[in-house]
């Protein structure tokens, strides 16, 4: 008998983040709004840049531009967190780096599942950060106990979603049928449920102790709560939210507006109040919204230490009020104090603050083989190579609690006492996360070891 044909997991992504893209918009509509105008921005700027519609048409990103990058959920238990890593794997996505938010008042910790690699990013790079609520911050012990007990009593896979996970995993993969209805199991996990779990009095109690807590513990699920699509210009799109209805955000995470992006800027609309029955009495929540995002190059530790200090400096002189009245005053003291970091490649480069790809110029391709010089530097400088900056595919500690906060109400920030604890996650998780700055070294340190090996002997060395 032939082997059966599996689906690439690629393709599983694919059509994973298109269903869920779909559900979202039906059942936030507000959402469908921002999609439409991220596309027209985004449509306007291509427009006035033609070498940027060729670079993305050239490299095949043209027509999914406007897709979605990432959506997030928030999980109760080890074995919720345990099996959405199953759940990921069979769609290539796979866990990536730690971040604590207790140091900024959320009490969880989180990584993301994406795609690794540059292939599986190319094909679709939505990814899902995810965290995992820390019962274990609760101070009042009755309530703990009893949010342990309503998470522990509530299954959020569907029975066809955990029999198709353990098939793929026994098989390999999943056939064309199968990873369909993976897909359409796989979405149940992701809705939004109208009847809370709990009733009034408990959703209170929950609430009272920390909005987030009260979000993850009273439902049947953990609701995709945003998806955010890429914008070629963020600052427009935050500008023109309000004139289709929308509230964003204060400010924009991140850095600021520069020449040669680092990391990551990202802004949200405000989450919607939406009713909930609570055991037949109605009520209200409020959780889900949208977001978009921009991305910038990736930063070494050293780049991302001057970022950290840059951005700790900025809060220290302004610190974002959430009714936005500080909001111009904060930005330009973020553009002000970020005139330390170098906006230009090349003293980003020597001063080693960024990832860079390395490639072959048209010379370099045409002197393949014929070259002794080994020196990477002397290689650039005399025209044979060339670099890009890596792009950042994570996320960024203070700017994800900035988007939880706004969007919990901006009350919710409370002292818990910083506790990282990534060795606890991972056994939760039942796996180690990849380290993002080794991943991103490696992608450079390869990209640079197969241009000489292609200059000096013809050919790329097998790695
Ligand atoms: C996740 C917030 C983090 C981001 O883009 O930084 C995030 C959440 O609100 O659950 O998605
Ligand atoms: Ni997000």
């Amino acid at each position: 008998m032939s082997e059966p044909e599996f689906t690439h997991p690629d393709d599983i992504r694919s059509r994973f983040s298109a269903a869920m893209s779909e559900m979202y918009r039906t059942e936030v509509p507000a959402y469908g709004t921002l999609m439409q105008i991220v596309a027209d921005v985004n449509a306007d700027v291509l427009d006035g840049n033609t070498t940027l519609r060729a670079d993305l048409e050239e490299t095949d990103q043209l027509s999914r531009i406007s897709e979605e990058r990432h959506g997030a959920i928030r999980l109760g238990t080890a074995e919720e967190l345990e099996t959405i890593r199953r759940l990921f794997a069979i769609m290539g996505m796979h866990p990536v780096g730690y971040y604590d938010l207790t140091e900024a008042g959320v009490p969880v910790h989180s990584t993301a599942f994406r795609p690794v690699g540059e292939a599986a990013l190319r094909h679709n790079p939505f990814r899902v950060f995810t965290s995992l609520l820390r019962l274990d911050l609760i101070a009042d012990e009755a309530l703990r106990d009893t949010a342990r007990m309503v998470l522990d009593a509530r299954q959020i896979y569907t029975p066809r979603c955990l029999e198709l996970i353990e098939r793929a995993e026994k098989q390999g993969g999943l056939t064309d049928a199968e990873a369909d209805a993976f897909v359409a199991e796989a979405l149940e996990t992701f809705r939004w449920h109208p009847e809370a779990n709990v009733n009034a009095d408990l959703y209170k109690r929950l609430h009272d102790a920390h909005r987030l807590i009260a979000d993850v513990v009273s439902f049947r699920g953990p609701h995709i709560n945003h998806l955010t699509p890429r914008t070629l210009d963020i600052d427009r799109v935050q500008q023109l939210m309000p004139d289709h209805g929308i509230a964003p955000k204060a400010v924009v995470e991140g850095p600021p507006r520069r020449d040669c992006p680092i990391l990551l800027r990202q802004t949200s609309f405000k989450a919607l109040s939406e009713a909930v029955s609570f055991d037949g009495v109605e009520g209200s929540h409020t959780a889900r919204f949208g977001e978009i995002e921009a991305r910038g190059q990736a930063l070494t530790p050293k780049g991302r230490a001057l970022y950290d200090q840059l951005l700790t400096a900025t809060r220290a002189k302004c610190l974002p009020a959430a009714d936005g009245s500080n909001a111009a005053e904060y930005m330009s003291t973020l553009s002000a104090t970020f005139s330390d970091f170098p906006d230009d490649l090349t003293e980003i480069r020597t001063a080693g603050l960024g990832y860079f790809e390395w490639s072959l110029t048209d010379k370099g391709a045409a002197a393949a083989g014929q070259l002794t010089e080994t020196d990477a530097d002397s290689l650039l400088a005399a025209g044979y190579l060339r670099i890009d900056p890596i792009i950042y595919e994570d996320f960024l500690p203070v700017s994800a609690a900035g988007i939880f906060q706004s969007n919990l109400g901006d009350e919710s920030a409370q002292e818990f006492a910083a506790s990282p604890n990534q060795q606890h996650f991972e056994a939760d998780l039942g796996q180690p996360v990849l380290n993002e700055f080794d991943h991103y070294q490696r992608i450079e340190d390869q990209s640079r070891i197969r241009c000489i090996s292609i200059l000096t002997t013809g050919a790329a060395a097998a790695e």
